[in-house]
């Protein structure tokens, strides 16, 4: 396991916490299997389509800015993969995000997780599916030259684990690339309480 500290927050990566066999097996049945939808974002007025692809799972429905997920209950696939994360790192997960970036040109721009469903002390476990994406973490707010960043390569099968604060603190993005990349499946874990 390897831990990262960046402004007092702790990001665990588990490598290949899934084996190479398994993680291939997951990306297959989760890129079939699921209801794939691209949503809109509404950004100054104007309506652009969000550069990646979503489902939800979860005990209830996610909001944010104009999307809207109905909540439903997790597949045999996810509780087991929820719970082999659970005994792991010792913490509880409801809900499911699922994105796939279906080539380097989808991507997720700078933000935090940290919307009042989300219980605010509460790990994410993020689970990689597929090729291999750099993650990039900066202090909030904080923009312009020389900011320091730190980058974390995400590999098929790696568990990443952000712990508290790091929603509070930090914000992530997964930055597009100019090479060509191979799709990526990426399941967040995490704990959403009754707002
Ligand atoms: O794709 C990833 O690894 C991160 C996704 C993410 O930041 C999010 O969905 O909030």
């Amino acid at each position: 396991m390897i831990s990262k500290s960046f402004y007092g927050c702790e990001l665990l990566i588990f490598e290949s916490f899934f084996s190479e066999e398994d993680s291939s097996m997951l990306y297959d049945q989760f890129y079939r299997q699921t209801a794939w939808v691209q949503n809109d974002i509404v950004i100054f007025g104007k309506k652009h389509k969000i550069p990646r692809l979503n489902d939800w799972y979860g005990d209830v429905d996610m909001k944010y800015s104009n999307i809207h997920f109905d909540a439903k209950p997790m597949t045999k696939t996810l509780n087991q993969i929820r719970s082999k994360i659970e005994k792991e790192t010792n913490t509880f997960y409801n809900s499911v995000l699922m994105n796939l970036y279906r080539n380097g040109n989808d991507s997720m721009g700078w933000h935090s997780d940290d919307e009042n469903i989300y219980n605010p002390t509460s790990s994410i476990a993020s689970l990689s599916l597929g090729g291999a994406r750099w993650m990039k973490f900066k202090k909030k707010n904080m923009n312009g030259l020389g900011k320091k960043t730190l980058k974390l390569k995400l590999k098929s099968g790696d568990l990443l684990i952000m712990k508290y604060p790091t929603q509070d603190k930090l914000s992530h993005s997964i930055p597009k690339s100019l090479t060509d990349m191979e799709s990526r499946i990426n399941l967040t874990f995490r704990t959403v309480i009754n707002p």
